[in-house]
């Protein structure tokens, strides 16, 4: 792979974007080894149970490559519509649907579709220096990548609604302090962070994490009365895991569960 850095170790995979001389921003080829990486973490042989998305260089990244969207005047435009179907849809549906956690650790600064990736994940790290920003209406586009389903969600409309239009610099501290993200930690001290969560997290009940994932993301459209169905519905698999077994059986013997992800 030559656009991202790819490992799977003690069941967690980490991505980590790898073109660090343009901000590790999209483009084609990116796009088609994250696909290719998101089906090896998908593949049950591989066992994963926790990944970890990251950026190389001082940048997490910087959206879409613009040097490919360059047109000359006159000629025709390229069809953005096509390349959220096909390239930035799938992988934010992707990693929604992931059944395992999704952890990012933004080391930097991630804008447009890079920061709308970072909240795609389920926990978001980021390095103290690192920042947020909605960079879309500098150049004439709306936020894509779920942005504008997200950030609403995260901060509420009126500072959804100013981000997107002045497309302001969120610094890491005030992300953590309006609920944009899980937590900012000292720059150097970012790794060394994410990793822990991931490894810590690849050892709980996989599929029970799963589903709180799916009750926690129907929760924003669902009724009150359809969330309880859904937790009854998912209460039922989750009670038939092995884990779950395993985590009573551990309480009652008090001690360590020792769960297996099923
Ligand atoms: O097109 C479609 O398919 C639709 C989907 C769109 C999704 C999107 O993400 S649209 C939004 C695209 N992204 C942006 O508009 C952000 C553009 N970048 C910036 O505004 C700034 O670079 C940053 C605020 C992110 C960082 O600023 P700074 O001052 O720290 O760094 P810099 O000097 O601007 O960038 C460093 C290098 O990376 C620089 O190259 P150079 O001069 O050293 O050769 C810069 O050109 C390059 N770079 C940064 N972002 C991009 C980029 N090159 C191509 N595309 C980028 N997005």
């Amino acid at each position: 792979m030559n656009t991202i850095l790819f490992e799977i170790k003690d069941q967690v995979a980490t991505i980590t974007l790898n073109r660090p001389d343009r901000l590790n921003s999209f483009n084609t080829d990116m796009h088609a080894e994250l696909k290719e990486a998101l089906k090896q973490v998908q593949d049950p042989a591989n066992n994963v149970r926790c990944l970890l998305l990251t950026g190389a260089g001082r940048g997490f990244c910087a959206g879409q490559d613009l040097s490919d969207r360059a047109v000359a005047p006159g000629t025709e435009a390229p069809d953005l519509g096509e390349s959220i179907e096909k390239r930035y849809n799938p992988l934010v549906r992707t990693l929604r649907n992931l059944e395992m956690p999704v952890i990012c650790a933004v080391n930097g600064v991630a804008a447009g579709a890079g920061a709308n990736v970072a909240f795609a994940c389920d926990i978001v790290l980021a390095a103290r220096s690192a920042s947020f920003i909605q960079a879309f209406c500098k150049i004439g586009l709306i936020p894509d990548s779920g942005g504008t389903w997200t950030l609403p969600r995260l901060v509420g409309q009126a500072r959804a609604v100013a981000l997107s239009m002045l497309g302001d610099k969120v610094a890491a501290e005030q992300a953590e302090a309006w609920g944009m993200i899980w937590k900012c930690v000292d720059d150097d001290q970012l790794m060394a962070e994410a990793g822990k969560l991931a490894a810590q997290l690849a050892t709980q009940p996989t599929k029970g994490l799963a589903l709180i994932k799916r009750a926690l993301a129907a929760s924003s459209t669902n009724t009150l009365d359809q969330q309880l169905d859904l937790e009854r519905d998912l209460q039922r698999l989750a009670g038939r895991t092995s884990d779950y077994q395993e985590g009573v059986a551990a309480f009652m013997e008090k001690r360590v569960p020792d769960f297996k992800g099923q």
